[in-house]
């Protein structure tokens, strides 16, 4: 039977289709037409990719313009707006991304108990942007006044890659102190707009 999925799907044998934020095709690539064998040629598909991933904030205030278009049709949106009321503001939406036009889409902290041995440890994964753009602060505290950022009390979070077509990773920080030692300790994750 006639397979007709090269034209139904528009591509050439060898394509490689890039695609940007939002899954939208953004540069097509032929290996046939474009022997990687060819060092320049490595090189114009290696731009290409960075091309693609790069973050386009025309408004520079630091939501990037494909967020803010799906999210509001405009540029208009302020990093300290929060439509839907939650208490998240529009960059905090961002960073752990939630739907800023739904109070129901909750942050997904999902803080537990780890055993380790005769142990448990104080596991933290949530979800966050992929790449660069935000900086995440984890910090520490048993009283929930004096935060610390210490490096012996908290492990430099692991990040797990969603390729789930939301632009986020899962990140875990633990606590490295057992979680039955007294004084209980407290963690926080913050996120700031990186310096560019
Ligand atoms: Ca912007
Ligand atoms: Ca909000």
């Amino acid at each position: 039977m006639e397979q007709t999925v090269w034209v139904n799907w528009e591509v050439e044998y060898r394509d490689v289709q890039i695609l940007d934020s939002q899954n939208r095709v953004y540069a097509v690539f032929n290996l046939t037409r474009n022997d990687l064998a060819i060092e320049s040629n490595r090189e114009i598909l290696k731009q290409m990719f960075l091309a693609a991933a790069k973050i386009v904030d025309s408004d520079k205030d630091r939501l990037p313009d494909d967020w803010e278009l799906r999210y509001f049709n405009k540029l208009s949106g302020n990093p300290a707006d929060d439509p839907d009321s939650d208490g998240a503001d529009n960059f905090t939406e961002f960073a752990f991304g939630t739907n800023p036009n739904d109070a129901k889409s909750r942050s997904s902290f999902q803080p537990r108990l780890v055993r380790n041995g005769q142990q448990s440890l104080l596991t933290v994964p949530f979800r966050r942007r992929a790449g660069g753009g935000i900086n995440y602060i984890a910090e520490v505290s048993a009283d929930f006044k004096n935060w610390t950022r210490s490096s012996t009390e908290i492990t430099a979070a692991s990040i797990k890659l969603l390729f789930d077509g939301t632009g986020t990773s899962q990140a875990t920080y633990s606590l490295k102190k057992p979680a039955e030692a007294q004084p209980y300790s407290f963690v926080r994750i913050r996120a700031l707009p990186a310096v560019q």
